[in-house]
């Protein structure tokens, strides 16, 4: 681990890179496209054009989440910190451009604040701009995989833990792999620390498919992007004309679906390898599932977590949980 500090701002901002392995994209892709039913992980969409297409999916009319989520956190940001309690030690998980905590922060006053997340370029440059506006806080910024079991840098029980996973990213995981996740969150804030978490309801199918098959074609373009970024770094030969998006609800899982269609037979190279694609045959790329409240609460207690409190607008699109973490401290 490398920590260093950045001398060009008031407080000091502590970097701490775990340096998280970058995945190996080709035998990724390779697994991938060998299964019976193909499918990528949505981890690969967030090389840099994706990444820029997901920022832009959420100024969208159609993609509610980012925008009500923010709603929320504006409207009930000061009874969220009286929960959460002043002088914490707050971790942020996948924090990107730390958009969200800023409407948070000012309420909040933590301790220290450790914003996580894998990209480390994106990680040292919003935290030295949040440390700009903030010019007390103490920032301690984890380049790290928060998908896999990480410590913090930091060993000090002296504040009261608090974390916050905003966007309802904890929809991208299954719900077994949600619960494991939950689970480690758990271990970093030993208990009665707690979690505000972002989470996307369940709702009307219109609105839900809407928001993954919006008019501009955004969304269409970063799940195509999968394919031109196979293209561009493993030397693929897949044909972009020759597959489109396509986004559903699958009522029965409780979550939206995006594929990557062919559209006609087809054989592909990629990295040296072919691949043969029937007509209307499916690359799985992404699972976003959807809670009711108390869908996710029975989550939250079998990953040792105690609903506390509920925010949600009035619509009831979104919701931000306030949970309290009952279980043991481990030494891990
Ligand atoms: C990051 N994640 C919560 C988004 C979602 O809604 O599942 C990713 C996304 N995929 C398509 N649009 C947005």
């Amino acid at each position: 681990m490398i920590s260093s500090t950045d001398p060009t701002t008031a407080n000091p901002i502590y970097f701490h890179d775990y340096h998280p392995t970058p995945s190996d994209l080709r035998a990724e892709v390779l697994a991938g496209l060998a299964q019976p039913r193909k499918q990528l992980s949505p981890k690969l969409f967030y090389d840099a054009e994706g990444s820029k297409l997901f920022d832009a999916i959420c100024e969208l009319p159609e993609y509610y989440p980012t925008r009500t989520e923010i709603a929320i956190l504006r409207e009930h940001g000061a009874e969220m910190a009286r929960r959460l309690g002043r002088e914490a030690l707050l971790v942020e998980l996948g924090s990107g451009s730390s958009l969200k905590i800023r409407v948070l922060l000012e309420a909040l006053q933590p301790a220290v604040y450790m914003p996580v997340d894998i990209s480390s370029e994106h990680l040292q440059r919003s935290a030295q701009a949040l440390a700009a506006t903030f010019p007390k806080l103490e920032v301690h910024a984890v380049c790290a995989d928060y998908s896999t079991p990480f410590e913090l840098p930091v060993d000090d029980h002296s504040h009261p833990r608090a974390a916050f996973f905003p966007g309802s990213s904890i929809g991208n995981f299954e719900p077994a792999e949600a619960e494991q996740l939950l689970r480690r969150v758990g271990t970093i804030l030993g208990p009665e620390g707690r979690l505000l978490i972002g989470v996307d309801l369940i709702k009307d199918r219109a609105r839900l498919e809407r928001a993954y098959n919006d008019a501009a074609g955004v969304t269409a373009a970063f799940n195509m992007n999968l394919l031109s970024r196979i293209n561009r770094e493993l030397d693929g030969k897949f044909d972009l004309a020759r597959f489109r998006h396509e986004a559903f609800f699958n009522a029965e899982q409780g979550r939206i679906e995006m594929h990557l269609l062919s559209t006609c037979d087809q054989d592909v190279d990629v990295a040296g390898e072919t691949f043969s694609f029937r007509e209307g045959e499916t690359i799985h790329t992404e699972c976003s599932h959807k809670y009711s409240v108390e869908g996710f609460h029975a989550l939250a207690g079998r990953a040792g977590f105690q609903p506390e409190q509920v925010w949600t607008d009035p619509k009831q699109l979104f919701s931000v949980h306030c949970l309290v973490h009952r279980g043991t401290l481990a030494t891990e």
